[in-house]
């Protein structure tokens, strides 16, 4: 994997969502955002192990994984600015991204959604003999969905080209996932469906790519699949919103510091060399501003389009 390009995709995409708790306030931003500070490492360690061709589904916490899969930022930010210029036409917002070029395929307010329809687009490609693969990215409150677990057995059973990953982050809005959970190994649930499954600690985005990397491998040459990967990691910020939420007693603050300690973004500054990390930092600036002003800069939809892509 090549470390200086992890670190640049963290990096830009922690850069993107700071830029958004910046502009919060200015009430330009027309929808609730979802941060994924501090989860970088898992899309990106992912999605640098794929392909253009292969696909990916995700959540409402999605600006990770957008980003990572080389959705385009213009086209986002003008989303979540509720013009018409955004990748849904600014009637979706910061839950709703989507870049068919780029291989997203889209993100869902409705915990669990994307798990089904990730299936049913894996099966599609093993009906067509297609070399791409999909991956799935969800919370572990996903796992609390009955959807969840018809999606494996299908998926196990039709031996789908799919990669489930589970970004747990030990909570569901408020509560901590031992509170949630009878069976807390959450892969040893899911290898009772026949499906390989491996946890990876640490927010360890490397380690993750190199185990995508392998997975990938074994379904596109062996026929192999699905996998399932249970990505340890943790939000920074509260749950919906730019702020943290500390204050609310359900986390205690000082829980964030060992996963401070293993964020990619101040390992790998420590070992690059200044002046790339410097030139790195101008570019991701550059580039985001040039996507606000993108979206500043764009109309909203007309009135007109109202009832356009609406299907019922
Ligand atoms: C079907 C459904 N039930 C409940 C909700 C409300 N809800 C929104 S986010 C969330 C927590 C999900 O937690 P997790 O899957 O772990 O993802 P995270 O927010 O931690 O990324 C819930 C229950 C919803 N959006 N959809």
């Amino acid at each position: 994997m090549h470390r200086q390009n992890y670190y640049r995709e963290i990096l830009r995409i922690r850069r993107v969502e700071e830029e958004i708790i910046r502009l919060y306030p200015s009430d330009k931003i027309m929808s609730p955002v979802h941060l994924s500070i501090g989860q970088e490492p898992i899309s990106v360690g992912a999605c640098m192990a794929l392909q253009p061709e292969d696909v990916v589904f995700g959540t409402y916490r999605g600006h990770a994984l957008y980003l990572a899969k080389g959705g385009d930022l213009r086209q986002m930010m003008a989303e979540l600015f509720g013009k018409v210029t955004g990748c849904a036409r600014g009637k979706g917002g910061s839950m709703h991204l989507i870049d068919l070029a780029h291989g997203v395929m889209g993100t869902s307010a409705v915990v669990g959604t994307s798990i089904p329809q990730a299936v049913g687009y894996a099966y599609a490609l093993k009906a067509q003999k297609s070399k791409s693969i999909v991956v799935v990215f969800f919370g572990e409150g996903a796992m609390e969905e009955g959807v969840f677990y018809e999606s494996l057995q299908f998926a196990a059973l039709k031996k789908v080209p799919l990669i489930f990953i589970c970004e747990n982050n030990l909570y569901a809005i408020h509560s901590h996932s031992t509170g949630r959970h009878a069976q807390p190994r959450h892969c040893d649930r899911v290898e009772a469906f026949g499906i390989p499954a491996r946890r990876i600690e640490n927010n360890d985005g490397e380690a993750l790519h190199d185990a995508v990397t392998d997975a990938r491998n074994a379904i596109l040459k062996h026929g192999a699949g699905p996998f399932f990967f249970e990505a340890m990691t943790y939000r920074w910020q509260e749950h919906v919103g730019p702020g943290t939420d500390w204050h609310l007693g359900y986390r205690e603050e000082n829980e964030i510091s060992a996963w401070k300690a293993c964020d990619p973004v101040l390992k790998l500054a420590n070992e690059l060399d200044p002046d790339i990390l410097t030139r790195i930092d101008a570019e991701i600036q550059a580039e985001i501003e040039d996507a606000v002003a993108f979206a500043e800069g764009s109309p909203f939809p007309q009135v007109e389009e109202l009832y356009t892509d609406v299907y019922a």
